[in-house]
């Protein structure tokens, strides 16, 4: 059979946003996915997506529009037209708005596509209809609050440059699971020019696994680490004067409070030793070209802000920014400056409506009125592009809220999700193979685009064109909703002066890397004094400004171990799943096996844990049985269970999530996923 191959982008939740050449059969089907020659994918991509056409053609596809029939949650659906469907919706969301107001409305969604036209519809219906907003606290508020303290600029140093770096250290991330394009630069550069690996992460990933230098410590407490290592700094001379004289805030006041910051300190609280926190400062501090990957994980913690900005001081203290191969890199999502008011439908200045946080979903169903705002209820949801029945926190209050009978609920969804499952009615959603997009990425540098390379599955709709004729239904006028997804592609280059989509379809990629001194900070970082900031002004960055430290600082309002909850469970990313997607295809779930809990051989050995056995971990808001598997690579106290499993793959049906708290991170909000003191037990089989 001939086949043809084609370009197209990865559209979901990842830093690496890779270019694919996708196999079209003659059949129409979807064939292999490949890396494609774009300078950063540079033909890699993850094992999960080369796979994809198990995921685009798997027969639990949603294919049709399904209403429930039987009792909330009870999987009890059956089919219908998609006029009967959005017919229903728009009868449901009237009444409930005549009801209550429009703001009891309450549009659900997040990243299950990064594509811009594709994410943009619900925010924009929502605007137009006066909806209630949300506030995304699901990713990266915590760790955008803490970049944007310090750098005030939300970009970094392009991840090609590690070829030329003499360090590089991997903060709180492990790209071989969440991002294997910036492992296979950083493998090429340990390859060519032997430049050693140092990982900061609280278990012996698979990042780990590769490093020179592996600091296991504590979580929530990487501020202290980073803390230290300044004072090392600081002591050895290791700091660039020059550079923090000219491009920093840096000051006597600093100098002096980092003075009392010593590496026994920083031991204390981080569970590493002193050797370790020794080696590593010197590592740093003796060569400029240090390339700083910080990750999200690290800033999951309810201090993750202030340990983000301790973080990023250490290469102004360098003054590594200043090198070809130095700097740091958390998102490039600031670079591509792209025009979207009309694509959210902000151009009408809409009524500002109230915003809900996302990750307090489940208080707010169960109307805890400082969520609500003095707001109206949330009576009706329009769930997309997201799962929280699993990925949100206090998980069994979110399943609470979305089976509330006074609560309709529909999810436009590839698949019948945890989420899907307690909805009263669920629409089908195309994939990026059935439907066009524009894509920037947080990991480097490239605007892309693609087109939809085959029809849709079934009867699955885009959201673009879901959301559309909702609009139309409610009465709503906005011109972007009759376009096409081309033509708002078009628009959105246009109105963000980018050359235009045929230019982009042509030349498949735009590289939007600023000039190196624009990259490195050095024509000023991104406040209005162009200084990078030690002594962040946190009442710019957030409401709760009050308690952060006025300088770098460990911020001692993590969920401590306490004597009945003895251990810190980080619930990481599993290499196979991307969150909740994937966990539906056979090969994801063969190379992840089962939710499994990782627990230190000492802790074992003291409640005669053997591989396999059952155990339940818990804490205050439930718990969760799964089973267990000894593993060194950690401090005894810490547990790691990779996730997101469906709630279903645990034993009793209770996800991971069901442990972790709700309440917000400092100084404004982001959910605190691997900030959790839990109990262990053994369980009898
Ligand atoms: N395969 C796969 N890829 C993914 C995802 C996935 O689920 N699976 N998720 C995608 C998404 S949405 C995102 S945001 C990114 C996230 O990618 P990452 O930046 O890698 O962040 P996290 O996923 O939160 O966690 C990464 C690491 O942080 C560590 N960590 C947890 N707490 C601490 C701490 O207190 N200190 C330190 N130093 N480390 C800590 C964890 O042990 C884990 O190894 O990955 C994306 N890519
Ligand atoms: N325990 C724990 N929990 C976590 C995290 C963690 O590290 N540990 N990480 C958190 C983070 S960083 C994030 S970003 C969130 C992510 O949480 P979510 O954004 O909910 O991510 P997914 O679970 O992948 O769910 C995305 C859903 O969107 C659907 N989808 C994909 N493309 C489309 C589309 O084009 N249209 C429609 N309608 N649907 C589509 C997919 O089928 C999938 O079910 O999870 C958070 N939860
Ligand atoms: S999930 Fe990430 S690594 Fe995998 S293909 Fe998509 S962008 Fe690339
Ligand atoms: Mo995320």
């Amino acid at each position: 059979m001939t086949s043809e191959h084609l370009h197209s982008v990865c559209p979901h939740d990842c830093p690496s946003v890779c270019a694919l050449e996708v196999e079209r059969r003659a059949n129409g089907t979807v064939g292999r996915v490949r890396g494609a020659a774009q300078p950063y994918t540079d033909g890699v991509i993850c094992a999960k997506v080369a796979r994809y056409a198990e995921r685009v053609h798997h027969p639990a596809r949603l294919t049709q529009p399904l209403r429930r029939v039987g009792p909330k949650g009870s999987g009890q659906f059956e089919p219908l037209s998609w006029d009967a469907a959005l017919d229903f919706l728009a009868e449901k969301f009237t009444l409930a708005v005549e009801e209550h107001g429009p703001e009891t409305v309450w549009p659900y969604h997040y990243a299950g596509t990064m594509g811009l036209v594709q994410r943009g519809a619900i925010r924009r219906l929502g605007h137009q209809a006066g909806w209630s907003r949300q506030v995304e606290t699901f990713c990266i508020a915590l760790s955008d609050a803490g970049w944007m303290a310090g750098v005030g600029k939300k970009t970094g140093i392009d991840p090609r440059e590690v070829m030329h770096s003499d360090l590089i250290v991997i903060w709180g991330g492990n790209p071989v699971h969440t991002q294997i394009n910036f492992m296979h630069w950083v493998q090429a550069a340990r390859r060519e020019r032997k430049v050693p690996l140092v990982v900061v992460d609280p278990y012996r990933t698979a990042t780990a696994e590769k490093a020179d230098l592996h600091l296991a410590l504590k979580p929530g407490t990487d501020a202290a680490l980073a803390c230290a290592v300044m004072h090392v700094l600081l002591k050895e001379g290791w700091v660039d004067r020059d550079f923090l004289a000219q491009h920093t805030d840096f000051s006597a006041e600093v100098e002096a409070h980092l003075a009392t910051r010593t590496p026994a300190w920083a031991a204390d609280i981080t569970g590493l030793t002193v050797d370790e926190i020794l080696r590593f400062a010197q590592l740093y501090g003796q060569t400029k070209k240090s390339y700083l990957r910080a990750g999200y994980g690290f800033t999951r913690q309810r201090n993750g802000a202030a340990a983000m900005h301790a973080v990023t001081c250490l290469p102004a203290m360098t003054g590594a920014w200043q090198s070809l191969g130095g700097g740091a890199l958390y998102s490039n999502g600031g670079l591509y400056a792209l025009n979207t008011q009309f694509l959210f439908g902000l151009d009408t200045t809409p009524r500002l409506a109230r915003q809900l946080d996302m990750g307090r979903i489940g208080a707010v169903l169960a109307r805890n009125p400082d969520d609500l705002q003095g707001g109206p209820p949330v009576t009706a949801m329009l769930i997309q592009s997201t799962n929280p029945a699993v990925v949100a926190p206090d998980s069994l209050a979110v399943r609470q809220g979305l089976l509330r009978e006074d609560v309709f609920v529909c999810v436009h969804e590839q698949f019948m999700t945890d989420t899907a499952k307690l909805a009263d009615l669920v629409l089908p959603a195309t994939t990026f193979l059935e439907h066009s997009d524009l894509y920037q990425a947080s990991g480097h540098t490239f605007l892309q685009a693609s087109k939809a390379l085959i029809a849709p599955i079934g009867e699955a709709r885009s959201n673009h064109v879901f959301i559309g004729q909702l609009a139309q239904r409610l009465g709503l006028s906005h011109p972007a909703f009759a376009m096409t997804e081309e033509a708002l592609i078009q628009q959105i280059l246009q109105a963000s002066k980018k050359p235009d989509a045929e230019h982009l379809h042509a030349e498949k990629w735009l590289d939007c890397a600023p000039a190196f001194d624009d990259a490195h900070f050095l024509n000023g970082f991104g406040h209005a004094d162009k200084r990078f900031h030690f002594s962040p002004d946190w009442s710019k960055i957030g409401a709760g400004h009050a308690v952060m430290p006025r300088m770098p600082d460990h911020m001692t309002v993590i969920d401590e171990p306490t004597e009945a909850c003895p251990f810190k469970l980080v619930a990481a990313p599993a290499r196979h799943f991307l969150n909740t997607t994937f966990t539906e295809t056979p090969s994801s779930v063969r190379g992840q096996k089962r939710p499994t809990a990782l627990i230190h051989p000492q802790a074992c050995a003291t409640l005669s844990i053997d591989e396999g056995d059952l155990v339940r971990l818990g804490n205050a808001l439930g718990s969760v049985l799964l089973h267990a598997k000894p593993f060194a690579g950690m401090l005894p106290a810490t547990i790691v269970v990779e996730s997101q499993w469906p709630n279903d793959a645990f034993i009793e049906g209770i996800g991971i999530n069901a442990l972790v708290d709700a309440s917000p991170g400092f100084p404004a909000a982001g959910v605190a996923y691997h900030d959790t003191a839990v109990w262990l037990r053994k369980e009898r089989a």
